[in-house]
């Protein structure tokens, strides 16, 4: 198509975007692309919510929906304007304007990336692909996928990227539990494979976003995220060995990290805790090293906080041993309570979450568990079936050592410090006590 052609196409689709007139679709209805469907939706776009669950298009088509921060109202209210329309249907694709694709990038058994939800959204992608589509990754993924993976599927039918249609990647940027930070008011960063579809999804992603940045290409903008979560991933896993050093040679790493985030410059705190969870910060980081490791390039910092932060739940294990030795109690038999299964407080969520390692580890090692969690109702994992406890059992006599993995809001830390047992406290939910049954990280 000539490059007139092509400025055409740009102009009319530009137009329709701006004028409402677009429709967009959204693959995969997570906790990323629930909120981003709902956001075009409000914004007036008539939005395809696409999902292969069809569990989860019908609880959404029904205004039900379980993801951490999603507001029912709001889904009702677009449902009701007609705006958003659920539905696993992946020939709605021949219909749209655009294209968001938010599909989970996992690591495979061998700590590699997997691709195979992108490829399988590309797939089908490809078999609807028309002039002017507007396609743009949100996944995280390593430097290269929209260049390397996605362009060549979407041009196998001869249709050109930038000319006949328009591909770039924008990082989803979504903090879980976090009602400060939300779509609407997160920068947003796009880049495409060429200078048109970066104008395109910049201003696609204006429309529902008070803040987008455009960089050069979308291997920036691909690498742009993987950077911003191994600075966190990194950064934790410095903080980690500053708590066991911090416990080697008896100083309140809390109290360090509370004095040092007084220099109101050249800092940011991170927090000691059990370990690294969630589905991004210990993932991200190997997509970054992955692909470096391709151009011969090794990241030891990548690898190095990895293994720090891996070693923090065998860390944990050997305080709660430490803690029941000081009552002349071992492991093997002991009752212990975990205080919050999932990996970050207020959110229900266990996927890599070091309170379940910590769990398995204690049953492991011959203890009796139980947990609880008001985010968190059961648990079927690693040969550890239970189901959550009121928080009070931790004050019952049986309970020989509490652990506090994940310091959720609703728990009430006065009450725990009444109970008789030992509390290992990995989170500082207990800075505000003191005593020999206390055992910090
Ligand atoms: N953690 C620590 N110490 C800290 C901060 C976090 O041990 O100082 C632990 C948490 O307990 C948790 C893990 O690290 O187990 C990840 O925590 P997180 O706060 O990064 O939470 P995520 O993974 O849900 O969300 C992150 C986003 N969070 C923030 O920026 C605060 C952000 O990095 C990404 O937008 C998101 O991952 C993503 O989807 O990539």
């Amino acid at each position: 198509m000539c490059v007139i052609t092509s400025y055409t196409n740009a102009m009319s689709l530009l137009n329709k975007i701006r004028n409402r007139e677009a429709s967009v679709a959204v693959i995969g209805l997570g906790y990323v692309g629930f909120p981003l469907a709902v956001e075009f939706a409000k914004t007036g776009f008539r939005t395809i919510a696409l999902d292969i669950d069809i569990d989860k298009v019908h609880s959404i088509q029904n205004g039900q929906i379980d993801i951490i921060g999603a507001d029912v109202n709001d889904l009702q209210e677009v449902l009701k304007t007609g705006n958003l329309i659920p539905t696993t249907d992946f020939s709605e694709l021949a219909k749209v304007d655009t294209i968001s694709i938010c599909v989970p990038t996992p690591l495979s058994k061998t700590h590699d990336p997997d691709l195979s939800f992108i490829v399988s959204a590309v797939d089908e992608i490809s078999k609807y692909l028309h002039p002017d589509h507007l396609v743009v990754l949100e996944s995280t993924t390593y430097p290269g996928t929209v260049e390397e993976v996605v362009k060549p599927k979407l041009e196998a039918d001869g249709l050109r990227a930038g000319q006949d249609f328009f591909l770039a990647f924008s990082p989803e940027r979504v903090d879980p539990g976090n009602f400060q930070w939300v779509t609407r008011n997160i920068p947003k960063v796009v880049g495409g494979v060429d200078e048109r579809s970066t104008e395109v999804a910049k201003i696609l992603y204006e429309q529902i976003v008070e803040t987008v940045v455009p960089v050069s290409s979308a291997t920036v903008a691909e690498t742009v995220k993987l950077f911003e979560n191994t600075f966190r991933a990194v950064n934790i896993g410095l903080v980690n060995e500053l708590a066991l050093m911090c416990s080697a040679l008896g100083v309140n790493v809390w109290e360090v990290i509370d004095a040092a985030k007084t220099k109101p410059f050249g800092f940011m705190p991170f927090y000691p805790g059990p370990g690294l969870g969630g589905h991004c910060i210990p993932i991200d980081p190997f997509y970054l090293s992955w692909k470096a490791r391709q151009s011969g390039f090794e990241s030891r910092f990548i690898e190095l906080a990895g293994a720090v932060n891996a070693a923090m739940p065998g860390h944990v294990v050997k305080r709660v041993a430490e803690a029941l030795t000081s009552q002349g109690k071992s492991l093997r038999g002991a009752n212990v309570h975990l205080f919050g299964l999932s990996y970050k407080a207020n959110v229900g969520d266990t996927r890599e979450s070091p309170a379940v390692d910590i769990a398995l580890l204690l049953h492991d090692q011959g203890a009796v568990i139980s947990y609880s969690d008001p985010f968190v109702t059961n648990i079927d994992q690693g040969g550890l079936k239970l189901t959550a406890t009121e928080p009070d059992v931790a004050l019952s006599d049986g309970i020989d050592c509490v652990v506090i993995t994940t310091a959720h809001d609703d728990f009430n830390y006065s009450d725990l410090v009444k109970c008789k047992a030992v509390i290992v406290d990995t989170r500082n939910a207990l800075k505000d006590f003191q005593g020999d049954r206390i055992f910090r990280l």
